[in-house]
């Protein structure tokens, strides 16, 4: 296979409603697998970073003359689809279009609708898109692609038999194409962990998730697959010096699952002297984090972390299947907090079934917890998830008007619970207010805050946190 011409692009824009942006670590991973099995040219976009416009992502493709397009997206952007997929029909007639990420695998072939992509992968991507482009380089047909969405010569979505196959050893990926990417871009915009413009890479150690909270996409499955801690440090080491970036956010969903992994990645960082500063934007989960793991991680250079409470009911925590031990959170942010890590918590509001009690119950524990920073956002339904059914067969009413690939989508503001719309939203601001305005927490962020010298840059930020939905 000679010159192939591949084109990565990872769709998205952000705003003023979501400023942050991170690296696309799924066409990184693609990018990087692609060119350890198949003689190609790549060219990687990251739109969301750029903030480019859907004629700009198609003038990119079409300038490199572009024989295999791959898009990547989040559900949230599946409105530009049409006009990415016919923009880049008229420019490059003959470039096979594939659409791969969360959306496909939320909406599976409903992601082919709509617009005129060839082929569209559910969940990981590596072994997939190999394939499609050997069949594609060969003319060869795609039936035997397992679990492959495609549309046929007459225009009708067919499912393939069988699953589309996993990556079983994490530890023969190949590192992160981070070479493709300018990562320069990153530093402009907000990341992951809510922290001030500054250079650092993302990583992803581990696929696939146990838990079972309802509203969760479960994009890489429920069995935890990960790295080893060789694997993971290894290619910290090579990307951090070759970019010359201490800086490092992981982005994996249950990262501390096996806390023996969790001790033999800290224990290689510190005897490699990397001088980390670790971020984890989307968090460390509590009942399964140990004090002994926390004591390594601030070792490591843990200096920020994000915990996910989302409700403080019991209750509502079994309704929702995530079933967090609360005793246990507050103490896993305490563990962290007290050792000086930077803790940021995530909570929802507005569960079907909830009660006014429930969002007390909730309140009550994000404003007695030792968390820095918080969020209370009011509970969205995604397609595919089981909140979404759950929703569509109990209250299907509640989902009239309501686009979930809509840039728009997250300004929804549905209601879910058992309260009236005004009491939800009321707790939502009474949560933000009484929270961020209270001045002991306010001391605290100002000593905590990782790199002191950023502070002022962060007071824009935090005002905006402070104030979100109070006078709304
Ligand atoms: C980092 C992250 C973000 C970043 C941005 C990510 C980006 N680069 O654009 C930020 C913080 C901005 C973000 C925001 C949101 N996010 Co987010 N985020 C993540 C997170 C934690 C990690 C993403 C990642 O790096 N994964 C690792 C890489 C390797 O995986 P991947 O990208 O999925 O790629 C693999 C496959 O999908 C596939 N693949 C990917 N692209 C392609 C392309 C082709 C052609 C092919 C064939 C295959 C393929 O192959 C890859 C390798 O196997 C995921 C959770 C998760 N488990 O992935 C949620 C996740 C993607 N986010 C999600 C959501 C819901 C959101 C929000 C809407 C949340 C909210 N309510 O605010 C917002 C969106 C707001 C906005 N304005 O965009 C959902 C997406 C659901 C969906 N249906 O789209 C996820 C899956 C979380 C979940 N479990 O529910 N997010
Ligand atoms: S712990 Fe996180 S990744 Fe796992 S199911 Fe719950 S929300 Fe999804």
């Amino acid at each position: 296979m000679k010159g192939l011409r591949v084109f990565l692009a990872n769709l998205g824009r952000h705003t003023f409603v979501s400023p942050d942006s991170t690296p696309p670590l799924g066409i990184l991973s693609l990018a990087a697998y692609l060119r350890s099995k198949l003689d190609v040219d790549l060219l990687l976009m990251d739109q969301r970073v750029e903030n480019a416009s859907v004629e700009s992502v198609v003038q990119r493709a079409a300038d490199f003359g572009a024989d295999v397009v791959g898009l990547s997206l989040m559900t949230y952007y599946a409105s530009m689809l049409g006009p990415v997929t016919q923009g880049l029909r008229a420019a490059l007639p003959k470039a096979f279009q594939v659409l791969g990420g969360p959306h496909v695998s939320a909406c599976q072939e409903a992601a082919l609708m709509g617009n005129v992509a060839d082929a569209a992968v559910s969940g990981e991507g590596e072994y997939a898109l190999e394939q499609i482009i050997r069949a594609h380089q060969a003319r060869a047909d795609l039936t035997s692609i397992p679990g492959l969405l495609w549309r046929n010569g007459e225009g009708a979505i067919i499912g393939n038999p069988g699953a589309v196959p996993i990556i079983e050893d994490l530890d023969t990926l190949p590192f992160l194409a981070y070479d493709l990417l300018d990562i320069r871009k990153y530093r402009r915009v907000q990341s992951h962990a809510h922290m001030p413009p500054r250079r650092y890479l993302s990583f992803f150690s581990s696929r696939g998730c146990p838990c079972k909270c309802m509203y969760c996409h479960q994009v890489f499955g429920k069995r935890f697959r990960a790295q080893s801690p060789e694997r993971v440090v290894a290619e910290i080491e090579h990307h951090t010096k070759a970019f010359g970036v201490n800086n490092i956010e992981f982005e994996d969903d249950i990262f501390n699952f096996d806390p023996k992994r969790v001790l033999g990645i800290c224990d290689l960082i510190a005897k490699r002297n990397l001088k980390l500063r670790i971020y984890f934007g989307n968090g460390l989960r509590t009942d399964v984090l140990t004090e002994e793991g926390v004591e390594a991680l601030v070792g490591a250079g843990l200096c920020f972390s994000a915990f996910a409470l989302e409700s403080g009911s019991p209750r509502m925590q079994q309704f929702m299947g995530k079933r967090l031990n609360i005793d246990k959170f507050l103490q896993g942010v305490r563990w962290a907090t007290d050792r000086g890590v930077f803790a940021h918590g995530f909570a929802m509001l507005g569960f079907p079934t909830e009660t006014e009690e429930d969002m007390k119950a909730t309140l009550d524990v994000v404003l007695n917890s030792r968390l820095h920073t918080a969020a209370f956002f009011t509970v969205v339904p995604y397609p595919g998830t089981e909140l979404y059914a759950y929703v569509a067969k109990h209250t299907p009413d509640k989902l009239k008007g309501f686009a979930s690939d809509d840039l728009e989508f997250i300004r929804n503001r549905i209601n879910l619970s058992e309260v009236p719309d005004e009491v939800l939203f009321r707790y939502q601001r009474t949560g933000f207010r009484r929270f961020y305005l209270n001045p002991s927490r306010i001391a605290r962020i100002v000593r905590d805050y990782p790199n002191p010298c950023f502070l002022p840059y962060y007071l824009p930020m935090f005002t905006i946190r402070a104030t979100k939905r109070l006078f709304a």
